[in-house]
């Protein structure tokens, strides 16, 4: 690779690239930071700068970066066969293994998948996939998504319709799917207030049985959810919510899909976030972890529910990608489940070092900006207010989540910002002395806040 300095790094990118979700001009007004490369869980950018990746890129790197054998995986399946397709009746080995692979690590009642290059794109699938079964099983007025506000369920104009992001659905107009509609997030922190937990997660459920009431059971084709909303902000719902859930989705016999994107593959502590809230969905979204983020992979688990109408009755389904079950993404997936299993890296989040870091987390909570400390396994988030104490700190207090940002970057710790929420979501392999760096160096840039505020 070519090597240019920052400066060169941060022209041409200004010059060429247009990025995701960016505003292109104050961006190329700032200049990016260019991250050269990775080990374990640490990012180095082009000026030398180490930085704790407290979001394992970004929400994926679950095996930590460096892991030869992942390169190892990819490089022998591009000797032995780089592409080729499912299409027309043919497949290959890698994918053939990975999905068996899969059968194992889901819940029981997985036991086929069908790939696609991304979450996004597996989203689309649930949808295409979702509609043909009712389809054959004589429902087609069962058309309608239930989904929630700020769920992110990926940019594709499914994935994104799907979600509940207000500004990407305002850039849409009309090219929104049709039939896809929204209930209010399980978000104590918001809309809890005068409740028990256990008693909000009721309460929450139900807004998903007053919509179906709304409108029409008979109408209602699937809910969709993400066990903990990730880039919506880390919503842990509490612990009566999923089951109310499901028992809704049952009652109605509407389709129940968990989007695992983010809580797949370890993050909670188990496998799937399904297995830490305790609920059984027909299908699940999976991506991200699925590779740790080595190449680009995602899919939908489909339950012996669904796989007995589509696969008995429904004939051709027209649906597909050049990329599904791309070979060398199977085999880096295969190697990186491998390596999950091995180093017992999941049993370690929820045994060990997960039940740490949330332990050394919630220190937080005594911070005079920290509202409320939340987390579970190796995802986490504070809520950030001005005025916890009473008087407010003078300054723009919808900002506090942008100025903490400023002050991670410049001390080497990537925690992500969501309005006011700071997240983290760390690779699965960080150690105690990681933890407590990650930790401490929150508090930093906490204080930090602090003083620019009073400044
Ligand atoms: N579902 C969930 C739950 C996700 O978090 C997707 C689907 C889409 O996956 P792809 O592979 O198509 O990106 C995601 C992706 C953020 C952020 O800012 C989060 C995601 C993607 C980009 C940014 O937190 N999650």
């Amino acid at each position: 690779m070519t090597t240019h300095t920052t400066r060169e790094w941060q022209d041409l990118d200004s010059r060429h690239y247009l990025h995701p979700f960016t505003d292109f001009r104050q961006l190329a007004a700032r200049g990016s930071r260019v991250i050269t490369h990775a080990d374990g869980v640490y990012l180095y950018d082009s000026e030398g700068e180490r930085i704790l990746d407290g979001m394992a890129g970004l929400w994926c790197v679950n095996a930590g970066y460096g892991r030869t054998e992942l390169v190892e995986a990819a490089a022998a399946q591009m000797r032995e066969l780089p592409y080729y397709n499912s299409f027309f009746m043919s497949a290959h080995p890698p994918a053939i293994e990975l999905a068996r692979v899969l059968a194992e690590v889901t819940p029981p009642q997985f036991n086929k998948v069908f790939f696609t290059g991304s979450g996004s794109e597996a989203n689309d699938t649930n949808i295409r996939l979702v509609r043909h079964y009712w389809d054959v099983l004589g429902e087609p007025k069962r058309q309608i998504f239930i989904s929630r506000r700020n769920a992110y369920h990926g940019s594709t104009i499914a994935g994104a319709s799907l979600g509940g992001m207000s500004a990407m659905h305002k850039q849409m107009g009309d090219t929104v799917v049709p039939g896809i509609v929204h209930i209010e997030q399980p978000y104590s922190f918001k809309y809890g207030a005068g409740q028990s937990p256990d008693e909000f997660g009721v309460t929450a459920a139900r807004w998903l049985e007053e919509k179906i009431e709304a409108v029409g059971p008979e109408n209602v084709a699937a809910f969709i959810g993400e066990p903990i909303q990730g880039a919506g902000g880390v919503i842990i719902p509490p612990a009566t919510y999923w089951p109310e859930i499901e028992r809704i989705c049952r009652r109605y016999g509407i389709l129940l899909i968990s989007d695992e994107v983010i809580c797949g593959f370890g993050r909670t502590g188990q496998w799937f976030g399904c297995e830490h809230f305790g609920f059984q969905p027909d299908l699940m979204t999976i991506a991200k972890g699925l590779t740790s983020g080595y190449m680009p992979l995602g899919a939908v688990m489909v339950s012996d529910r669904i796989a007995d109408v589509v696969v008995e009755k429904g004939g051709e389904f027209h649906h597909g990608y050049t990329y599904s079950g791309h070979p060398v993404a199977c085999a880096v997936a295969l190697k990186n489940i491998e390596i999950l299993r091995r180093e017992q890296l999941i049993e370690r989040v929820r045994n060990e070092t997960g039940p740490y870091l949330q332990q050394r987390w919630r220190e937080l909570a005594d911070h005079p900006l920290v509202a409320e400390v939340r987390g579970v396994g190796f995802i986490g988030a504070l809520e950030l207010v001005a005025d916890k104490s009473g008087t407010a700190y003078p300054g723009d207090a919808e900002a506090l989540g942008m100025k903490c940002r400023e002050h991670c970057v410049k001390n080497g710790l990537v925690m992500r910002a969501v309005g006011n929420t700071m997240i983290i979501s760390p690779p699965l392999i960080m150690s105690r002395a990681n933890i407590d760096e990650l930790v401490d160096k929150a508090r930093l840039c906490l204080d930090l806040t602090v003083r620019e505020l009073q400044e």
